[in-house]
């Protein structure tokens, strides 16, 4: 095992996610597209990172910006062609960068070719790669509701079906029961395979195996056949990295999609973590303060569970969750040492760590007007619960603290107009603190965010103890301390942040060892014992020194 993960190269790799329509434009649509992608190759080389997860490039009607395919095997011409795909994954290999692709296998866009054939006629050979059920109008199968609001069931008259869709109404179900449906997948993952990238992140991928009869979304019983099956002809045909979005796993399932032997996923991003700051048995809208003792117990137990039997995804951030370092940070007077002090906690665990675009810069949250707003999942949100009764006041609340756009603002380059993103205009508004928060602003700052990303890479691939260290929490019950260690043999890597904004004093037997190494903290100067706002330290020291 251990001789095993020192030859799998995606075990001490970061990876780093661009969402396209809002990384770099290169032609002046106000959109990000591949080739401005490669303009920045040279940016991410310095950051260190070693693969770009890509969100979604294929042709899409952009209904869910790119998460409603309308053809696997093509690039929408928003961001550019297959040749500028190919010169990507050519141009990032050069640099050592393997690109990952974002299959969404779920479902496909309503303007799928086979979803087009499908709505022909229930003979159609493509009607069964759909999920449908007969019934009359206004009579629906059930009473399931679809993740961006409304039914989950689409009525269509020229059929008298029902199509089943988890998501919006233009992003129809793929049935999975269909052998057909999932070669002709296979055939196509292997065709990208076949192009050189690198990897492949699965959306919600949990949920392919749904049956709505049972009401059952993830987790469904044959979902771990059609994984295994999924792997078995396609990824395990190359060196690749591959996770799959699961917001149903426990550390149990987590176990299957990320065993050692190879037969499902090299990992998966699990989300227990990411539900702390809401009520109970609502949504995301419905806000609460984080739990903090449990934020530290749920990433432990995950750190402990998969260890030496699993493999675990560290992130903060994606294109779906609002910037770390205003959700859980000080984006105000601690902006710098509140976003360190989070890479420090993540960076310090076992796993592969994601950053999002922008992270590495402490890029923050927005609050814009309704009509700034460009996401789906937010509109609806936002009218439904106008129609509800709900005060706009509050629906605005909940959309700054956790609206999907406060991710997709443009990447912040440089103080020029539009961050440098666009010589156009930008499809969604920038951020206005572009002018104080941008890359060619940290670059030229030894103490910035970035460099602090950058040392924690570097860090990572210098100590061994990142990668196969085992993980004990320390401090479990204290109120304001995340602390931790991480050992291998006879070295030990002790992580020790404060999570909040008051000095605190720390005593821990740890801290005592004399000939410990610091190795990264977000002050200049430390006091021994105490912790200053946010303050995040790593030490490195051996297990046989004496305290
Ligand atoms: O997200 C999965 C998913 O369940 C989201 O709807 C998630 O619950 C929500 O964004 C949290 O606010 C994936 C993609 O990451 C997302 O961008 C897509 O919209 C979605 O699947 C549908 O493909
Ligand atoms: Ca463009």
């Amino acid at each position: 095992m251990e001789q095993m993960s020192k030859n799998i190269w995606w075990k001490n790799a970061v990876v780093y996610q661009i969402y396209p329509r809002s990384f770099q434009d290169s032609n002046g649509d106000g959109i990000g597209d591949l080739k401005g992608i490669i303009t920045r190759l040279e940016y991410l080389e310095n950051l260190g990172i070693d693969a770009i997860w890509l969100s979604p490039v294929c042709t899409s009607p952009q209904d869910d910006n790119g998460y409603d395919i309308s053809d696997y095997q093509d690039i929408d011409p928003m961001f550019g062609s297959l040749e500028d795909m190919e010169q990507l994954i050519t141009e990032a290999k050069k640099r050592n960068i393997r690109i990952i692709l974002d299959l969404v296998l779920n479902h496909s866009s309503s303007e799928h070719r086979w979803f087009i054939e499908a709505m022909k006629s229930k003979d159609n050979p493509y009607h069964d790669y759909y999920v449908w059920r007969d019934g009359e109008e206004g009579n629906k199968p059930n009473d399931m509701r679809a993740c961006f609001g409304g039914s989950a069931w689409e009525w269509v008259p020229e059929l008298g079906q029902y199509y089943f869709h988890q998501f919006a109404v233009k992003q129809p179900d793929l049935n999975w029961d269909n052998p057909k449906l999932r070669q002709e997948i296979y055939d196509m993952i292997n065709w990208w395979i076949d192009k050189g990238v690198g990897g492949f992140r699965l959306d919600v991928i949990d949920q392919i195996a749904k049956n709505p009869d049972l009401k059952i979304t993830n987790n469904g019983p044959h979902l771990h056949v059609y994984i295994q099956e999924l792997s078995k002809e396609t990824f395990q045909k190359g060196d690749l990295i591959t996770v799959g979005e699961a917001w149903g796993a426990n550390p149990e399932l987590a176990k299957l999609y990320s065993n050692p032997d190879g037969s499902e996923f090299s990992m998966v991003f699990q989300f227990e973590h990411i539900g702390l700051d809401q009520q109970e048995g609502k949504e995301k809208w419905d806000l609460a303060a984080l739990d903090f003792l449990r934020l530290k117990e749920i990433l432990s137990k995950w750190q402990v569970k998969l260890f030496d039997v699993g493999w675990n995804s560290l992130f903060w951030n994606n294109h779906d969750l609002p910037r770390i370092v205003s959700r859980w940070g000080n984006d105000k007077e601690y902006r710098v040492e509140s976003a360190k002090m989070l890479a420090t906690v993540l960076h310090g665990m076992q796993g592969t760590p994601y950053i999002y675009q922008g992270e590495e810069l402490g890029m923050t949250n927005v609050e814009y007007t309704i009509e700034d707003y460009r996401d789906i999942e937010s509109l609806n949100m936002y009218n439904e619960r106008l129609e509800g009764g709900y005060d706009p006041v509050d629906i605005m609340k909940s959309i700054y603290a956790k609206g999907r756009d406060n991710a997709r603002t443009p990447m912040q380059w440089d103080d020029s107009v539009n961050a440098g993103f666009t010589k156009g205009t930008p499809w969604i508004r920038v951020n206005p603190n572009y002018t104080t928060i941008n890359a060619a602003g940290e670059l030229t700052d030894k103490n910035s965010i970035f460099h602090y990303y950058k040392k924690l890479i570097e860090l990572r691939k210098t100590y061994d103890v990142f990668v196969n260290g085992s993980f004990n929490l320390l401090l479990a019950e204290d109120p304001n301390i995340f602390a931790y260690t991480r050992t291998l043999g006879d070295n030990m890597l002790l992580v020790v942040a404060n999570f909040y904004g008051e000095s605190i004093q720390l005593t821990i037997p740890e801290l005592n060892v004399e000939d410990k190494k610091l190795l990264i903290c977000n002050y200049e100067q430390q006091e021994e014992n105490k912790l200053r706002p946010y303050e995040a330290r790593m030490y490195l020291l051996s297990t046989k020194s004496k305290i």
